[in-house]
């Protein structure tokens, strides 16, 4: 085991993923990743290194990657890649890889929309990753709202999806935040001024965790933290911010998002009932994909989620829409009464 690498996230897994793809390779992570060189964590230390030589994936950061003398021979198979897919079907770009979970900001000082929410779990799962919901600004938002209401109101609309509630600058949460990043890569996603630069300072502090040692009495071996994109947490865990990630918005229209799951959509219409709940069904397209190892099991689940949450949030606009016209009638009904209609 490389032991100074098991902050950034190096466990047994990935020793024995580099064991089989590159075995007596240096294992490094990616903190950043520009032009033609990659500045990568190695166990002695951090390093730019050129690439001289076009890998398949391309590296990204976060990525683990195989060193040889220098040199950067191979992208270890990712966990998970956040990516941004262009509506028009160009070549998607990659934004980053082996996040574990993506931190969905959401301010408590303005309304908490669903699809929003759903958006970014769709974000999530579609890399890969473990959505987690955080409301945040809980200590300004509305004085009628209940920020454990409003937390209580998105557990039941995005099923199996976690959500803590913070006021980072008045330090509520941030506890349990940290209790949940663990060990995890993480990211955030979320409108702008959502609050996610006030979370990040508040995780990273005040001071930069320096990673790694740097190599005395080598060029090579100097780094600088500007521009960083990956940075050590000093509780634990990895953080991922970059411009690219901020960019992602989390408004419906920007890009394609909506199909990201097509290819288990187009599966689905191949079943033999057209209400097939892919549940046993007999005929079920979906049941035989995973059987061939057409369809990955951990995509065909996020699939499942997202229709879960698509319903969930389509029953509550049905029920706020019911109450509204309760209202409204009961509204009428008082009116008719008072004009002396009804009498
Ligand atoms: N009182 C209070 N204010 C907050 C909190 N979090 C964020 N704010 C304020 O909300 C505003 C926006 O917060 P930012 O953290 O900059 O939001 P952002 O998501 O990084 O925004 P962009 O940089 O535009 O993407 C700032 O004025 C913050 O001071 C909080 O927990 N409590
Ligand atoms: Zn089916």
């Amino acid at each position: 085991m490389f032991e100074t690498l098991v902050p950034l996230g190096w466990d047994e897994r990935w020793a024995s993923t580099l064991e089989s793809a590159e075995p007596g390779a240096l294992p490094g992570r990616v903190l950043q990743h520009h032009g033609a060189g990659l500045v990568v964590a190695l166990p002695e230390g951090t390093e730019t290194i050129m690439l001289t030589k076009r890998l398949d994936p391309e590296p990204t950061v976060g990525d683990w990657v195989a060193v040889v003398d220098d040199e950067a021979i191979a992208v270890l198979d990712r966990r998970s890649l956040l990516r941004r897919r262009s509506a028009h079907g160009d070549k998607e770009q990659q934004l980053a890889a082996n996040v574990d979970t993506v931190l969905l900001v959401c301010g408590l000082d303005r309304p908490v929309k669903d699809g929003r929410i759903q958006r970014g779990t769709t974000i999530a799962r579609d890399a890969g990753a473990r959505p987690v919901v955080i409301l945040t600004k809980a200590a300004i938002g509305d004085a009628d709202s209940d920020p454990e209401q409003a937390a209580a109101d998105v557990r039941i609309a995005h099923p199996g999806v976690d959500v803590i509630v913070t006021s980072v600058n008045e330090g509520q949460g941030l506890d349990e935040l940290r209790a949940l990043i663990g060990t995890d890569t993480v990211t955030l996603l979320g409108e702008s001024g959502a609050g996610k630069s006030s979370i990040v300072n508040a995780l990273l502090g005040s001071e930069i965790v320096p990673i790694g040692a740097v190599r005395k009495g080598d060029s090579k071996g100097r780094h600088t933290t500007t521009g960083r994109e990956l940075h050590l947490l000093p509780s634990g865990g990895v953080l991922i911010d970059t411009p690219g990630i901020r960019a992602v918005g989390l408004v419906a229209e920007d890009d394609a998002v909506a199909e990201t799951f097509s290819d288990v959509d187009e599966v689905a219409e191949m079943c033999r009932f057209a209400d097939c709940q892919h549940d046993g069904q007999p005929g079920c397209a979906i049941a035989q994909a995973l059987e061939s190892g057409e369809l990955l099991t951990g995509r065909v689940e996020g699939w499942r989620r997202l229709r879960e949450e698509s319903e969930a949030i389509a029953q509550r606009a049905t029920l706020a829409e019911q109450r509204r016209t309760d209202r409204d009638f009961g509204k009428e009904a008082k009116e008719a009464k008072r004009s002396g209609r009804h009498r």
